[in-house]
């Protein structure tokens, strides 16, 4: 009976744990869908436009010769910025809306960008900053790598203790060869791990042992086979 009853309360005490880590957390993304599920705003500078006759882009947009989207039907798409067509020589940006996470401990902040034939003088890149102003220093720019010919995932350290996030999205560069996108950009604040360890890969030593490949770093305890015997004591 108490053995029962310890379970349960065993049982019950996950539940709280896991359902209080589900609360614990808010997520902001932007695929360039034009959908629901897009819900870190952004603001373009300058306005997008889309002018196909002198292959000035710089806009969401379906599928095009150059690249597809990363995920879904859409991304954002450069080419040819330096233009009369709305661009210019100039940082084009993309600035997402300040989002408070003083609430949260972790911060994941990923997005994913695509180039071909950037050359010297183009850039692009990003800022974070960490307070709820309206400026952003430039000393802060991160320079992205300029031919990565797929999409490529960029992962932006949020230091801790930050009070809020802002991202600007960057870019400048002239030239018909030039082409970019970005996609994906995602902000997921929690309070604690909350993203388990997923098997990458298993090779098998012998007919006894396999070597597991984790995504992120097990600690010691993943060695000790105590732990796999039922719950600890
Ligand atoms: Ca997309
Ligand atoms: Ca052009
Ligand atoms: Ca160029």
């Amino acid at each position: 009976m108490i053995q029962s009853y310890t379970k349960h309360l065993i049982c019950s005490l996950i539940a709280l744990v896991f359902l209080g880590r589900l609360d614990a957390q808010q997520t902001f993304f932007q695929g360039f869908e034009r959908s629901a599920g897009d819900t870190w705003a952004f603001t373009a500078t300058p306005a997008a436009y889309n002018v196909p006759a002198a292959e000035d882009f710089w806009t969401d947009t379906t599928t095009t010769n150059s690249i597809n989207p990363a995920s879904g039907n859409r991304f954002w798409y450069m080419l040819d910025l330096e233009n009369p067509s709305g661009g210019g020589a100039f940082f084009h940006t993309l600035d997402f809306q300040t989002v408070d996470v003083a609430a949260f401990s972790t911060n994941s902040l990923t997005f994913k960008y695509y180039t071909i034939g950037y050359e010297a003088a183009d850039s692009i890149g990003y800022i974070l900053e960490t307070d709820n102003g309206t400026t952003w220093d430039i000393t802060k720019y991160v320079d992205l790598n300029r031919n990565t010919t797929a999409w490529t995932v960029v992962e932006i350290a949020v230091p801790a203790g930050a009070q809020f996030v802002r991202l600007r999205l960057m870019a400048k560069q002239n030239g018909g060869s030039d082409f970019a996108g970005f996609d994906d950009v995602q902000l997921t604040s929690s309070n604690g791990d909350v993203t388990p360890p997923v098997v990458l890969n298993a090779q098998a030593l012998n007919d006894q042992t396999v070597r597991l490949v984790f995504s992120e770093s097990l600690d010691a305890t993943a060695e000790n086979m105590a732990n796999y015997t039922g719950v600890a004591t």
